[in-house]
This record gives C-alpha cells, structure tokens and sequence, in this order.
C-alpha cells in the first residue's frame, strides 16, 4: 500500500470539479484516508515547490496556487503513486491524453487542476507538510474484497 499527496488545485475549487475529480479517484478505487480546503501561503508554497522557486515560472505558479482554495487529499492505494500519477497525464493539458483528468479537463500547463506526489520521496515530504500524522484515517473499506483478489 502506498500513500500520495493530492492538491486539488484553485482552478479546479473554482471550477467547481473536485467532485467530478474526486469521483474518478474513488472509483478506481483509491482511499481518502485525509481530505481538507485550506488556503495556501506564500511560504507554504515556497515549500511545496522547493525545487521550482528558483525559476523563471515560479512568481506566477505562486500567484495561481495562493489565489483560491485548495482541497488536499491523502490517498491510498496499490501503487497510488504511479496510478494517481498517470491518471493525471502530462503537465500540460494540452499535451495531455484523453482519458486523463488534465487531458479531459484542462488546457493550460500552469491550470492543470490536480497535483499529485512524482515518488515515494516526494510524497512522504508533501503528506507531511500538510497533514499531521494524527490527520490520517485508517479503515478497511467494506468494498475492498470487489475491487481486488486477496492475493493483489
Ligand atoms: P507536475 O509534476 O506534473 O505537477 O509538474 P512539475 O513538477 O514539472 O511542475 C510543477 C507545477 O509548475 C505544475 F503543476 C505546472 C507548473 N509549471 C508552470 O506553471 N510553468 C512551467 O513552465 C512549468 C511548470
């Protein structure tokens, strides 16, 4: 079982689809083990993209992901890292598959509605910097035996 990080980000709160999104989370049957709207900070920010702030593109990455509220989300799954990470697609929406939440939904590279941890590293560090480890909920999902074999 692996644990990802996922911001649904300001476009995606005030395009009114975290529950279109959220929906295709639970169906391919990952768990909400930690779900909460805050509003990021400049210093938030700065931490969670740590590896951008040096960039020429991060001023306006900072402006869009302190501009509205974001829905944070703890998931858990099989693989829930890659799985989470492919449903996503590319950056870019525009460079998107159809299938995936950005190729469905978004056309922007900066607006591409979901973030989601890159790796086991990525998310232990991002699941910490918005929750505390009180904040997870751990249950068995009564649906668990309909969504794999025992041995999976
Ligand atoms: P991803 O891992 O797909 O979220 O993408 P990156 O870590 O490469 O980029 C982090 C965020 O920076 C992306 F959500 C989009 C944004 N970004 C820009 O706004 N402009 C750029 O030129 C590149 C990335």
């Amino acid at each position: 079982m692996e644990n990802t990080l996922i911001l649904l980000k300001p476009d995606c709160v005030q395009r009114r689809l975290i529950g279109r999104i959220i929906s295709r989370f639970e169906d391919k049957a990952l768990t909400i083990v930690a779900m909460k709207m805050i509003q990021v900070t400049p210093e938030l920010a700065k931490q969670h993209y740590a590896e951008h702030v040096e960039k020429p593109f991060y001023p306006a990455l900072e402006e869009f992901i302190t501009g509205a509220p974001v829905v944070a989300m703890v998931l858990e799954g099989l693989d829930a890292i890659r799985v989470v990470r492919e449903m996503l697609g590319k950056t870019s929406g525009l460079q998107a598959d159809p299938g995936t939440i950005r190729g469905d939904f978004s056309s922007s590279r900066q607006m591409n509605l979901v973030h989601a941890s890159d790796g086991a590293e990525a998310a232990a560090r991002e699941i910490d910097l918005y929750f505390d480890t009180s904040d997870l909920c751990r249950y068995t999902p009564a649906l668990t035996p309909w969504f794999r074999a025992g041995d999976e």
